[in-house]
C-alpha cells in the first residue's frame, strides 16, 4: 500500500530544484567540521559554569539537584581569579560568534527537509527524529542563550533550568549525529581532498558529482561564489559579531564597540565606571536600610553584631578581582574591605564549613547565596567595602558586598547583612 506518491511532488521535494553548484558532501563535511570544536568548546564552557555555581551547598542549585545529573560537578576553585570571567567570555563570545557558521550548515543540508518520501524506513524516521532533536535543540539552545546574554527574558520558564536540560538534549543528539555521519564525512575527504576545493576560484568551481539522495545538485547552476569565499563570508561575519560583542569581558578599546552587549559599552549605564545589573532601587535597597542602624550580623559562634565603622576599623585589604557576570559581561575592579576569613574566624568557622550570605534584599534569588570553605578562606575573598578607592556607591552593594576570585557574579552578594556558618 502506498500512502505517497513514488514521485516528488513539484517544486522543493524535486531533488533538481535544489541548484547551488557548491553544495554538496564536501561543503556539509567543511561546515561540520569547523562548527564542531566551538560548539563543543561552548557546551564544555556551559558545564562549567554550572559547576561554578557550586550546586551542592546550601541552596545554591537552580536546577533541581534531583533532575541534576550529578555529572562534571567539583569543587569550583578560586584561581586563576579571572577563570569565571575567561569561561562565561567563552561561552557567550564564541557562541554568539558561531552562529553564521551554523546558518550555513543548515543552508548546505536545507534540501534535506524536503527530502521525498519524507519517511522511507523505520530507520529513516528516527534518523529524522533524531535530527529533529538536534536542529530543534540547537534552535532552542541558541535562542534561549542568546536573549539571556541580552539580559533579556520573554517567558515564563527559568532559563537556567531549560537550558541546562536543553544541553543535554542538544548534545545527545549532537554525538548522534556525528557518529552516523562520520563515514560520509571520511568518504568526501578521502574524495575530494580535505582542503583541495578551496583552491577553486569561482571560475573553476565546479559541483560535487550527483547522487540520488544526496546533497550535490542534480542541474546545477554557475557558480556566483567560490566555497572559499562562502568560509570567507561566514568567517569575516563571525568576525564582525567577535567585534560587537568580545569587549564586553576583553575590555579594552574593544569595550567601546561591545555594540551588542547589553553592558558591554563602558560602565552599561553603571555607577563607579562599571555596570550594575540590578540597580539599589530595583532591588528594593531603601538608604533606611543602610543607613546608622546597618549591622552585619555574625551568626555562629559567639554571634556579632558589627556597624559599618566596626567594619572599617578592622584590618583592610586591597585586590584587584574581576567581577564576571553568568550574562558574559566582565570588570575588573580593586576592591578594598575585610578578609573573609578574619570575619569568618570571628564567627567561628571550622573545617568543613562555609558561610550562607544574607543580603537586605529581600525577595528573590539574591537574597543568599553559600560559600565553599575554600572560598571563604582564600587570601582574596572581601567583604568589600570600597571600589575604585571610594566607598562603594548603593548600586554596588553599599555599605558591603561580596568578592570572590573567581566565582560567578551572580554570588559576589551584595548589600551584605549577614555571614552565617553553616556545614557544607
Ligand atoms: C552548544 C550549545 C550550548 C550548550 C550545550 C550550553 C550549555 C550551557 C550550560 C550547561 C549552562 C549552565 C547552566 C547551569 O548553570 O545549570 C549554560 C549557561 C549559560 N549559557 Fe549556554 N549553552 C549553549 C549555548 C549558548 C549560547 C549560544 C549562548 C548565548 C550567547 C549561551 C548563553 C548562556 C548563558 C548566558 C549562561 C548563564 C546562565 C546563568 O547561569 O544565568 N549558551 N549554558
Ligand atoms: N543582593 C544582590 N546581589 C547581587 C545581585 C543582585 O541582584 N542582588 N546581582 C548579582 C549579579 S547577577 C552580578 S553580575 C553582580 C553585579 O555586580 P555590580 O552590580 O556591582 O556590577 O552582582 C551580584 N550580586
Ligand atoms: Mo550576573
Amino acid at each position: 500500500m502506498r500512502l505517497l506518491p513514488a514521485n516528488p511532488p513539484p517544486g522543493p521535494t524535486e531533488e533538481s530544484f535544489w541548484q547551488s553548484p557548491i553544495r554538496g558532501p564536501w561543503m556539509t563535511s567543511i561546515l561540520g567540521s569547523l562548527l564542531l570544536p566551538f560548539v563543543v568548546l561552548v557546551g564544555f564552557t556551559g558545564f562549567m559554569s554550572h559547576a561554578a555555581y557550586n550546586p551542592d551547598l546550601g541552596m545554591n542549585q537552580v536546577v533541581p539537584r534531583d533532575g541534576d545529573l550529578d555529572l562534571l560537578l567539583f569543587d569550583w576553585p578560586t584561581g586563576p581569579t579571572w577563570l569565571y570571567a575567561l569561561n562565561q567570555g567563552l561561552h557567550t563570545i564564541v557562541g554568539i560568534m558561531v552562529v553564521p557558521l551554523i546558518l550555513a550548515k543548515l543552508w548546505s543540508v536545507f534540501p534535506k527537509l524536503f527530502a521525498w518520501p519524507p519517511v522511507k524506513s523505520p530507520a529513516h524516521a528516527l534518523e529524522r527524529v533524531s535530527l529533529l532533536l538536534l536542529v530543534g535543540g540547537a534552535g532552542f539552545m541558541w535562542a534561549t542563550g542568546l536573549l539571556n546574554s541580552q539580559n533579556y527574558y520573554p517567558w515564563n520558564f527559568n532559563f537556567v533550568v531549560a537550558h541546562y536540560y536543553g544541553a543535554w538534549a542538544f548534545l545527545g543528539a549532537l554525538f548522534v549525529h556525528v557518529a552516523t555521519k562520520f563515514t560520509t564525512l571520511r568518504t568526501a575527504y578521502a574524495e575530494r581532498g580535505v582542503l583541495k576545493p578551496l583552491m577553486d576560484d569561482v571560475a573553476h568551481t565546479e559541483a560535487e558529482p550527483y547522487r540520488k539522495g544526496g546533497l550535490a545538485p542534480e542541474v546545477p547552476e554557475a557558480p556566483t561564489i567560490s566555497r572559499r569565499g562562502l568560509l570567507g563570508l561566514v568567517g569575516a561575519t563571525s568576525a564582525g559579531l567577535f567585534v560587537v560583542t568580545a569587549g564586553q569581558s576583553i575590555g579594552g578599546p574593544l569595550r567601546s564597540v561591545a555594540l551588542l552587549a547589553p553592558r558591554g559599552r563602558g560602565a552599561g549605564g553603571g555607577a563607579q565606571g562599571f555596570p550594575v545589573n540590578k540597580t539599589a532601587r530595583l532591588a528594593g535597597i531603601t538608604p533606611a536600610k543602610v543607613g546608622p542602624g546597618y549591622r552585619l550580623t555574625l551568626t555562629g559562634g559567639s554571634g556579632q553584631a558589627l556597624t559599618r565603622e566596626q567594619l572599617t576599623a578592622m584590618p583592610q585589604h586591597t585586590e584587584e578581582l574581576p567581577i564576571a557576570c553568568v550574562e558574559g559581561w566582565s570588570s575588573t575592579q580593586t576592591w578594598t574591605g575585610v578578609r573573609l576569613k578574619d570575619l569568618a574566624a570571628m564567627a567561628g568557622l571550622g573545617a568543613g564549613q562555609g558561610l550562607q550570605v544574607i543580603s537586605l534584599q529581600e525577595k528573590g534569588a539574591f537574597r543568599q547565596t553559600t560559600l565553599s570553605h575554600d572560598q571563604v578562606m582564600n587570601e582574596k575573598s572581601l567583604l568589600a567595602l570600597q571600589v575604585g578607592g571610594e566607598a562603594l556607591s548603593m548600586d554596588h552593594g553599599f555599605p558591603a558586598r561580596i568578592i570572590v576570585p573567581a566565582q560567578p557574579g551572580v554570588h559576589n552578594t551584595k548589600w551584605v547583612t549577614e555571614l552565617k556558618v553553616v556545614d557544607v
